[in-house]
């Protein structure tokens, strides 16, 4: 047989690891200053420190269940805690970060000596339940501009259209961070052996339509009649419009979210009877998710409005999801709105 003598590109060549993207001002924000810039990579830094912990953790009993329960009567994961405590103690650093806001914390942790005019809403360790049995989790994160003073709860309760940044860290077969501000979302794979991730998916752009659909289908029971409607809908034969489409459901917002944004179609957690607001959490999960789907080309509706113009009225307010092909999203919204 012969032998190829082809190599595989490899992103880690070119040097570009996400310092070096950052710094190199490919993240053009209006006004950005080196306070943005540090705080970008100082988030990098938080993932690659929560990527370490993840990859070893069935080795470094970090497995299994604290005891405790979070604001959200959550069971709280060990990694939950760790991944949480690495965000704070990372970010407390340099002073450009003036406060989190975390799944993990019922309020918001404030560093009145900084200056650097942001904060982070952070979901630590998103999908926890699937730690244990080695199924894709992540992180998620908004960075929004701290524009009043003195900093308090109401500092965050801002529309995710406000967000400067946005991204997430999927750990899955490869560690991948996601991250945009709003003009291009680009992608950094973790390499565990120069500890850096690399610029791996410059300019991900999500289809204008996709064959997919992902959803909790045990929670039809509790749908609206228009979801169920487009339920029904997506599964139905339509050659010509690519139907049915094939069912992916993860459980895992990210590794769902990740999935959808390079692929298309589409990733639905609507309103039900059980959760009228939704499940998902809008500050750190819905919002950042929002802001990365529109900034590459897709849509991300609650169902009958933009989620980017949803305004929280609490750190922990939920909001239905509904992310995807623009076409796929338009789809949802005409069976939604009935
Ligand atoms: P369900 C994980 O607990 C999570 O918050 C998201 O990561 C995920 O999309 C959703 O909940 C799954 O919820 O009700 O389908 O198990």
């Amino acid at each position: 047989m012969t032998q190829t003598s082809w190599t595989p590109p490899d992103s880690s060549a070119a040097g570009a690891t996400l310092e070096t993207f950052i710094l190199e001002g490919m993240f053009k924000v209006p006004g950005a200053t080196g306070a943005f810039t540090s705080l970008l990579n100082q988030i990098g830094l938080a993932a690659k420190l929560i990527a370490n912990r993840v990859r070893r953790a069935g080795l470094a009993d970090v497995l299994g269940w604290t005891g405790d329960t979070n604001v959200q009567g959550e069971s709280v994961q060990k990694l939950d805690v760790i991944s949480n405590d690495t965000f704070i103690a990372v970010l407390r650093r340099r002073g450009h970060c003036m406060g989190i806001a975390s799944e993990e914390l019922d309020d918001a942790v404030l560093f009145p000596h900084a200056t650097g005019g942001y904060l982070v809403t952070v979901d630590p360790l998103d999908g926890s339940s699937n730690i244990d049995v080695d199924i894709s989790i992540g992180t998620i994160f908004g960075i929004l501009r701290a524009d009043s003073r003195p900093i308090t709860t109401a500092s965050f309760l801002k529309p995710g259209r406000e967000f400067s940044a946005a991204g997430y860290v999927i750990y899955g077969s490869s560690t991948v961070l996601v991250m945009t501000t709003g003009e291009g979302v680009h992608g950094f794979t973790w390499d565990p052996g120069a500890g850096e991730f690399f610029l791996s998916h410059e300019n991900i752009r999500c289809p204008q339509k996709g064959n997919l659909y992902s959803v909790n289908e045990g929670n039809a029971s509790r749908w609206t009649p228009g979801v169920r409607a487009w339920n029904e809908h997506v599964k139905s034969v339509d050659v010509a419009d690519g139907r049915p489409y094939s069912q992916r459901y993860v459980g895992s917002l990210v590794a769902d979210a990740h999935r959808t944004l390079l692929k298309g179609g589409i990733f639905a957690y609507p309103a039900d009877t059980k959760s009228p607001e939704g499940k998902l959490r809008l500050l750190y999960e819905a919002g950042p998710m929002a802001f990365i789907f529109e900034a590459a080309g897709g849509s991300a509706s609650t169902g009958t409005g933009r989620v980017l113009d949803v305004v929280p009225q609490t750190l922990h307010s939920r909001c239905p999801l509904i992310i995807g092909s623009r076409s796929d999203v338009a789809t949802f919204e005409r069976f939604s709105r009935g």
